[in-house]
């Protein structure tokens, strides 16, 4: 392969923009833990693990094993205060007595039950100043997802914009998408939950939405699904509010705050139907958001509808 020039790896592209040297450090970390997850999914036998998460979901072998390969890396990098995994129960440290800078909220490998049907998955990571990891999203300093997809990508959120590397066969990430930005709307769709148990303020927006002649993309999987808006510049995910599930499905620290955090910075939207999400003050490391992620027409559209509705219903 000729030498090109023009390869910018993660890390000369972190640098080249001005990261901080720790948190410069704590992104190329994550994205070698991403490579065991990337080998993990592709060599390890599917099947239950014979335990459960904090929230009450059965694990896969997989899930255990990706939240491993990730804890160890960051608890042993040196440059890392506190962790929380969607798949542990509490807050741990690192594991080495030297103080790190950062603490991070992460997802090992969201989407896992997608993993027998051989559809993509991703890793989600939220990074945080300090050692405090009940906060509000907007104190974020980056957020990156990793997709294990056809090919391995990961977008990185950093202060100044959104980019995206590509997994190359030589094991290295390299820059493939510099300051992705959306459109101020887009042409797709991708609602998450039983539209059972929308309320009617939700389904009206999916009406709309179809009527309007958007798209309907959803996989399942938050990683890819996301992505799907964030590189066709437009549209919106939702995961709502469901009858019974008022704070919906997804975990507010581990998946709608980092993905908040990016689409904001690509300068898209982020709501929880009546507020930004980055702005929500969490009360515990496992509450749960409903989500309205995507370009910021669709993302008001969400709001001004679930407003009107709520105001007939207080009328009624
Ligand atoms: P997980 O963290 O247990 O994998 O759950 C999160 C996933 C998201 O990737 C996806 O958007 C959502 O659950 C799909 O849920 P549903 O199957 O209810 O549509
Ligand atoms: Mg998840």
């Amino acid at each position: 392969m000729p030498f090109n020039k023009k390869i910018r790896t993660l890390r000369a592209f972190l640098f080249e923009q001005g990261v901080e040297g720790t948190l410069r450090g704590l992104i190329c970390e994550i994205a070698e833990a991403s490579k065991y997850v990337d080998y993990a999914i592709k060599m390890t036998e599917l099947g239950f693990a014979g335990t459960t998460n904090v929230f009450g979901e059965k694990q896969l072998a997989l899930d255990v094993l990706s939240d491993e390969l990730i804890s160890s890396r960051l608890g042993n990098c040196g440059l890392v205060v506190n962790m929380a995994s969607e798949e542990q129960q509490n807050i741990f440290s690192s594991f080495l007595n030297e103080p790190g800078e950062y603490s991070v909220c992460f997802d090992p490998l969201d989407g896992s039950s997608l993993v027998d049907v051989n559809l993509a998955v991703g890793t989600i990571v939220s990074i945080y100043p300090g050692e405090d990891l009940v906060r509000p999203g907007r104190e974020q300093v980056a957020a990156l997802f990793v997709l294990y997809g056809p090919r391995t990508t990961m977008v990185v959120g950093i202060q100044n914009g959104v980019h995206e590397f590509t997994l190359n066969p030589l094991g290295s990430y390299t820059l493939s998408r510099e300051n992705i930005r959306m459109e101020e709307s887009g042409k797709i769709y991708s609602p998450g939950g039983d539209s059972r148990k929308y309320s009617p303020g939700h389904a009206a927006l999916i009406e709309s939405l179809k009527n309007g002649g958007h798209k309907l993309r959803y996989s399942g999987g938050m990683v890819p699904d996301i992505n799907h808006v964030l590189m066709k510049r437009g549209g919106l995910f939702t995961y709502p509010a469901l009858e019974g599930s008022p704070r919906g499905k997804l975990r507010l620290m581990f998946e709608a705050n980092p993905m908040a955090f990016i689409l904001e910075k690509a300068g898209g939207a982020a709501s929880e139907g009546t507020m930004r999400i980055l702005d929500v003050e969490p009360e515990s490391i496992q509450d749960r958001c409903p989500v309205y992620l995507g370009s910021k027409k669709e993302v008001a559209l969400a709001e001004k509808m679930l407003k009107k509705s709520a105001s007939e219903k207080k009328a009624e």
